[in-house]
């Protein structure tokens, strides 16, 4: 979310804010250090290939030598080193993670259209053919990214999906991690972190040919890594500090919407969680929840900075105000508590996936039991840009058919705009197409 100046002053008093962030815009600022590193390290990965990539292993990871993928041995062995309700978990949220992108799998159906006779035109959904998932383990491992980005591929149609993991403390991945890859049906995994992961798998360094898009989320490194490789190939999207946005109003209980705001705080020191809601008292009451909350918080280091930083607690001063409010921050992650949540959800433009009712929580979707996908746009983008999902590894494909019968129309119309252009050769195609019209021999 972006704390826009606009936002944090209303100029016509249709709201204000009962508690402000103390910095401002929280979205990723891109820091010129980092910038020069990644670009060192793309350029000497380019030269020196897997040589380069296992230096930066040895340097970063403590990698100490040997084969850094695992075998199908030690993959599927994975999930019998879990706790068995660990292991159920994962099996459910693959499981239902599956399921969701399955069905909107089958939504995006093929078409063709004779748009006049003789023009017929179409679509083919094509999957990219190698996908490429980091799967970060760092503070917190994510287990559930695995399912977002290797088997929303996989549900996808995607061939090939290989995953890079960074290395734990004792040298190996995280077997919650591998465990929630392999049931995403990855069909290789490397024990591998951060930039040199992501070159490893763009340039086709690891006994497979380059792939062709990158997905999944890491720390700035890794983010500053996909960028520069767009174009190489494709990425997901950049994302920034997780968010959380509440709307809710006076018939919401405050312990909830509390809880709710401090369980993405939690990502970071520097995850915004905004509050709009059309209730004073009910601002007040959630404001007087979160500083209890977080006196009992273990991760409290971390979500106490973020929501005392970048917390922000707005009151509008109706329905549509906060409608206008809410599609400015744009959030990641919407929750809607209200009396009037048909009306909102309606009325909204702007979010990565929204939460609908008191039941519906956030992390329900983080850890994949919502079926939905958490990998979302964050400072903002949702205002022109969707999550990872099925459709994202599909290409759309076009074809066109064109017939005699069409041809008339078409190649006259293309001869005079080619002719205009001075494109001749351009011009010549339809030219000669028109001068067979008259061979019966030509179909
Ligand atoms: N909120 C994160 C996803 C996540 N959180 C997974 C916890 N586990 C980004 O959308
Ligand atoms: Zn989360």
């Amino acid at each position: 979310m972006r704390y826009s100046p606009a936002l944090l002053q209303s100029l016509d008093g249709s709201y204000r804010h009962l508690k402000t962030p103390l910095i401002d815009a929280p979205a990723a600022q891109r820091d010129p250090a980092v910038i020069e590193k990644v670009s060192a390290m793309l350029l000497d990965i380019q030269r020196r290939g897997l040589d380069a990539v296992l230096d930066y292993a040895r340097a970063l990871d403590k990698y100490q030598g040997g084969d850094i993928e695992l075998s199908a041995a030690q993959i599927a062995s994975s999930g019998s080193r879990l706790p068995a309700d660990l292991r159920a978990a994962i099996e459910l949220g693959s499981e239902r993670t599956r399921l969701f992108a399955t069905e909107q799998r089958s939504h995006l159906t093929d078409f063709e259209t004779e748009l006049v006779p003789g023009l017929v035109t179409g679509v083919r959904y094509i999957p990219v053919s190698r996908v490429g998932a980091y799967l970060p383990a760092g503070r917190f491992p994510l287990t559930a990214s695995a399912f977002m980005t290797v088997g929303v591929a996989k549900a996808a149609g995607v061939p090939t999906v290989i995953a890079c993991t960074p290395p734990q403390p004792h040298g190996g991945a995280n077997d919650a991690v591998v465990y929630a890859a392999h049931l995403s049906g990855v069909d290789r995994v490397f024990v591998l972190g951060g930039v040199q992961a992501l070159a490893a798998m763009a340039y086709g360094l690891l006994g497979e040919l380059p792939i062709d898009m990158l997905v999944g989320a890491g720390n700035a490194f890794v983010a500053e890594a996909k960028r520069q490789l767009f174009g190489t190939v494709a990425i997901d999207l950049l994302a920034g500090p997780s968010e959380v946005a509440v709307l809710s109003d006076e018939t919401a209980d405050p312990e909830i919407v509390a809880a709710d705001l401090l369980g993405q705080a939690e990502h970071g020191p520097n995850s915004p969680a905004a509050l709009v809601t059309t209730s004073e008292s009910h601002g007040r009451a959630v404001v007087e929840a979160a500083e209890r909350q977080l006196s009992t918080l273990s991760t409290e280091p971390i979500a106490g900075p973020a929501w005392r930083d970048y917390g922000v607690v707005t009151v509008a001063k109706d329905r549509e105000t906060a409608a206008q409010l809410m599609d400015d921050l744009a959030p990641e992650h919407l929750e809607l508590i209200t009396a009037d949540d048909a009306w909102y959800h309606d009325r909204l433009r702007n979010y990565g996936s929204i939460f609908l009712g008191p039941w519906s929580t956030v992390a329900y979707s983080d850890k994949g039991m919502a079926g939905t996908n958490h990998v979302l746009p964050t400072a903002g983008g949702a205002k022109h840009s969707a999550g990872l999902s099925v459709s994202r590894f599909l290409k759309p494909l076009t074809y066109q058919r064109i017939a005699r019968e069409a041809t008339p129309q078409l190649a006259h119309a293309v001869q005079v705009i080619s002719d205009s252009e001075g494109m001749a050769a351009h011009s010549a195609t339809a030219t000669m197409r028109l001068d067979r019209l008259e061979d019966v021999s030509v179909v």
